[in-house]
This record gives C-alpha cells, structure tokens and sequence, in this order.
C-alpha cells in the first residue's frame, strides 16, 4: 500500500516521476520493506524499483520494488538445523526449489560437507554425488581419497564413499543418471534402488529397478566391490581395472558403464573413458556425466 503524500509529485510531472522513481525507492517505503528483510535467513540487495500510474484521473499507484536473495545466511540456518541431503534441504525449506547450487548437508548429522543440490530436475531435491563436466578434476586417484571424497561442489568432484554409504543405507534412494554426448544428446538412467555397502564391504555396489532413456548399463556393475589403482577388488584374475582404467569404480572385468574414467577433449570410442555402453552401443568417451540421488518417501 503506497500513499500520495508519501510520493510527492505533481500529476502535470508524471513522466519525471516514474523515471525517479525508477531509480530511487522513495526512502521510508524502502526502508520499511528492508527492515523487514532484515528478518528472513536471506541475504538480500535491492536491485531496482518501478512505479507503474494506471489512470491520471483516479490515479492507482502500484509500486513493485525488486530484491535478490541470497544463500549466505540460508547456509547459517542450514549450519543450526541440520540437513541429511537436498532432499530434506527441499522439504524444510521449500523457496529452495528451483535453486540449484551449493548447499551444506550432515550426511552423518555431525560433519559438514558441502554438495551441488540439483533442486530442478524431476521434481528436485537430488544430492549429487558425481559429477564429470570439464576434465577440471583428476579422478586417477587412490582408496583414501575415493573414501573421502574429493573435488569442487561447483565443479567436478566424488562426494565421497563413506557418505555415499552413509546416505544410502540408513533411508533408501533413488539414482539418477545424466548423460551427454559431445555432440550434444543428452539421456539419463533412473534406479529405484542404490545402496553403496560399507568399507568392510569394499563399498559394494547394489543397483536396480531401472527406468530411463541412456539404457541399463550399470546393472553390468551390480553386485560389484569398488576398486581402485591401489586397491583390486574387481572380477578380473587377470588385470587390476584400477590401474588400466585410470579410476575409482565398481568394476566387474572392466565395464560396461564407468562414470569416473579419464575425461577425454573429444568424442573416441575406448573404454578408458567417461562412458555408458548402451547409449549408442559402444564405448563412447561422453562429455558430461552425472550421478544424483533422493530419498524417497
Ligand atoms: C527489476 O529487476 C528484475 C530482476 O532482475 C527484472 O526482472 C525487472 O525487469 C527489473 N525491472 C525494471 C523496471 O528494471
Ligand atoms: C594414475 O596414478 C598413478 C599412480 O599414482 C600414476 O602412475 C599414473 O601415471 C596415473 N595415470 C594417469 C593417466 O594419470
Ligand atoms: C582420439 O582419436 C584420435 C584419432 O584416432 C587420436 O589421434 C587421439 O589421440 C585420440 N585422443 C585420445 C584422447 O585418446
Ligand atoms: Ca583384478
């Protein structure tokens, strides 16, 4: 609600007015709105104001003042009531959908960690937990850093396979996988089950319930341990996938889907690569991979 007396024109100067306006709030009506914002988990800047006068004869008034919200105190709330995953992020605090970003979890309700939520896609509300987009990262790396995780949330990185098996253990997930290739076909492979066992089950892999257009590669790696360039746990008497694939992952002998491989400039078919065998049936290097997960209920 804006009163006359508070906008202090003459009706012969509107055109000055609105272009005033325009640029400046009028002090008391921004300075009423920002005390107010003062309130909110936001962190907020005024970006601009515009006045809009629908008839010079009865003249309405509507003023709309436009702010951009930010995250930085949204993560100091997050710090004080603790989130598990995206999903619960989404659920708490639901103006989250729609921005995905960089968001703080407690996958063990204890320990910070810092993830992409996509809060978009399919409803949102997903963790990502892989994520392969520029060759940034290196993901030739050994049992220790695949545990702990590793990378940038804004870019490329391994969550980590202790909270991975944190995350998918106490409350069942869904997976979500999106491809493209570097011609620009995008796909993505849904599972209703994804359980990644403990470090005494050498991060094991359970994967099912396949929906999607990428095709049901990694059910080829269900039922696998992970391995690593230190550590073989693979199905391969005769080869260590780690170390000739240049990657963490949960190998059979080797792959039929490998997300973590060696991220190549261009489309080659080889299987020391980022790929999914039945998207275009063959062991093409991709340009984009991704891996997120939900909890559902
Ligand atoms: C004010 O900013 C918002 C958000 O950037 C924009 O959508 C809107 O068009 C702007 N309005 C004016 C009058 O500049
Ligand atoms: C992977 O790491 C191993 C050992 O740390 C190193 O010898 C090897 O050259 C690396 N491979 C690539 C492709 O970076
Ligand atoms: C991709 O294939 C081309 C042609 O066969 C080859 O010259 C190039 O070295 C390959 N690149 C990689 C990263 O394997
Ligand atoms: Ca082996």
């Amino acid at each position: 609600m804006v009163s006359f007396r508070n906008m202090f024109f003459t009706f012969g100067l509107v055109d000055y007015f609105v272009i005033g306006i325009a640029v400046e709030p009028h002090s008391k009506i921004k300075g009423n709105v920002e005390s107010l914002l003062e309130l909110t988990a936001w962190t907020w800047k005024h970006l601009n104001t515009s006045l809009k006068v629908d008839s010079p004869v009865t003249v309405d008034v509507s003023l709309t003042s436009h702010y951009r919200l930010t995250g930085k105190h949204l993560n100091k709330l997050l710090r004080l009531q603790k989130q598990r995953d995206c999903a619960s992020i989404l659920k708490t605090i639901p103006n989250t959908k729609g921005r995905d970003g960089v968001y703080t979890i407690y996958p063990d309700m204890m320990t910070r960690k810092l993830v992409y939520c996509d809060m978009t896609a399919d409803g949102g509300g997903w963790t990502v937990i892989q994520r392969r987009m520029d060759g940034s990262e290196d993901f030739n790396r050994s049992w220790q850093t695949y545990k702990a995780g590793f990378g940038k949330p804004q870019g490329e990185y391994w969550l980590g396979n202790e909270d991975i098996h944190l995350l998918t253990t106490r409350i069942s997930q869904e997976l979500r996988v999106d491809l493209q290739k570097f011609s620009g076909e995008k796909s993505y492979a849904k599972y209703s089950t994804f359980t990644v066992g403990s470090e005494s089950q050498k991060y094991k892999l359970t994967v099912g319930g396949y929906s999607g257009t990428a095709g049901d590669s990694l059910a080829h790696q269900n039922g696998m341990k992970f391995s690593t360039k230190d550590q073989d746990n693979d199905k391969g008497n005769k080869q260590h996938c780690g170390v000739n694939f240049k990657g963490g992952w949960w190998f059979e002998d080797c792959e039929q889907a490998y997300l973590n491989g060696p991220y190549l400039n261009s489309a080659n078919i080889t299987s020391i690569s980022i790929n999914w065998y039945a998207f275009g049936n063959e062991h093409r290097a991709l340009k984009k991979a991704s891996m997120m997960i939900r909890s559902k209920n």
